[in-house]
């Protein structure tokens, strides 16, 4: 009898636990990794595209400078909070599950307006569907920042089952993307070249992996010291990065000595309560220079740049993230875009999708005529 996929990701997912780990396995745990990550790939895949049932994904439209999405257990206050800091009422319950859909909210602060979307509750294993987690994930995947919503009550547990559940499916929020790049060649091998040498695993191992993905000529350049996972990460290529606010709700049911505590545990987080409207202005703050927004500005062909209305979008957005956000057929009919500013190597550089732009850039895109 075959295993469905979910059975083969946890056998080996039950094999990489049960196998020890030091220098003679570490060949053999970089195969399995990769062979793991390829399941989880295929059933990704499957997900995103499955047309099962009515409403596959939440049909949410991006607006404002930057979108945020409320992530969080059942009942943790993420509709209440939505319905304090922006102009949208989303129903609250003192029960799990009150909100069913996403419901998107304005959340206009400092001059920017920045779109916060509510979403029901996640549970464990919403990656492999359970509530709503297919339609929550699939929100997660395309958004600037999560904002992750915990009570004090199990904050740790719980703060880590949904960053395993994010990362099931290629969210890895709050990290940056490993700065590993590779150019395949025609022939050659591996060229290997790195900052300083490489501690998370051998160079054998690292090669091994790029073989389990058919990289067998290329040139590899290494600025930082990934992990098995990240290497992969960047062989996947399907993984988005988001930033990562931690915010701890309902403040107004603890003692100082709780908060304290948890501050410990969690040294960057916004400590609020929704419901007593305490700290809402420090998150607000927060969630706009979590952002970090830039502002460009777009040109048109043979016109003059429009520099009253600039575009503000994240920081560390490409080409195509400014071709989105202008209309989803500059993406389709793109063909380059020309670049004159602090990204740019010279004066009107030509660049593709790929580019990640810099405050200040001018850009024209430049599409294909029908
Ligand atoms: N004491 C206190 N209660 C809060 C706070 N924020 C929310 N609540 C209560 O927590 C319960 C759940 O609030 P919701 O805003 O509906 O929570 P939710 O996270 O949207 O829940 P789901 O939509 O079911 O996932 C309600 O009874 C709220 O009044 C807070 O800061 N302090
Ligand atoms: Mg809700």
């Amino acid at each position: 009898m075959s295993l469905t996929i979910d059975e083969k990701i946890t056998k080996i997912e039950d094999e990489i636990r049960e196998t020890p780990k030091n220098k003679a396995t570490e060949k053999h745990i970089g195969v399995l990794k990769s062979k793991l990550a390829k399941w989880r790939r295929k059933k990704l895949d499957q997900q995103l595209s499955s047309k099962s049932g009515t409403s596959y994904g939440f049909d949410v439209k991006k607006a404002g400078d930057g979108s945020a999405v409320l992530i969080g257990f059942p009942s943790t206050g993420k509709s209440t909070l939505l319905s304090n800091i922006t102009s949208k009422i989303s129903k609250i319950g003192a029960y799990d599950f009150t909100t069913t859909t996403a419901i998107p909210g304005i959340m206009e602060h400092r001059g920017t307006q920045v779109q916060l979307i509510d979403l029901p509750g996640i549970i464990e294993d919403a990656s492999k569907g359970k509530g709503r987690g297919k339609e929550i994930l699939a929100v997660a995947r395309s958004i600037d920042l999560i904002v992750l919503l915990l009570e004090y009550k199990y904050a740790e547990e719980i703060y880590s089952k949904i960053l395993n559940e994010l990362s099931k499916v290629a969210i890895r929020p709050g990290q940056t993307k490993p700065d590993i790049k590779i150019t395949k060649k025609e022939r050659g091998g591996i060229a290997l070249s790195t900052i300083s040498k490489l501690k998370q695993m051998s160079e054998q191992t690292f090669v091994n992996i790029l073989r389990e993905y058919k990289v067998m000529n290329a040139a590899v350049t290494v600025r930082c010291d990934p992990t098995m996972d990240e290497l992969i990460d960047v062989l996947e290529g399907n993984r988005v990065y988001p930033k990562l606010l931690i915010v701890i709700n309902k403040i107004d049911l603890i003692s100082a000595r709780q908060i304290t505590r948890l501050r410990r545990k969690f040294p960057n987080a916004v400590f609020i309560s929704a419901l007593k409207e305490e700290n809402l202005d420090l998150l607000k703050d927060t969630i706009i220079d979590e952002l970090e927004l830039i502002q460009v500005y777009l040109k048109k062909q043979r016109a003059k740049t429009d520099y009253e209305e600039p575009l503000i979008i994240t920081s560390g957005s490409t080409i195509k993230d400014v071709c989105n956000k202008i209309h989803r057929k500059f993406k389709k009919q793109f063909r380059y875009a020309v670049v004159s500013g602090p990204s740019s190597k010279h004066p009107n550089q030509r660049v593709g999708l790929d580019h990640t732009i810099q405050e200040g850039d001018v850009i024209t895109i430049i599409v294909k005529q029908f």
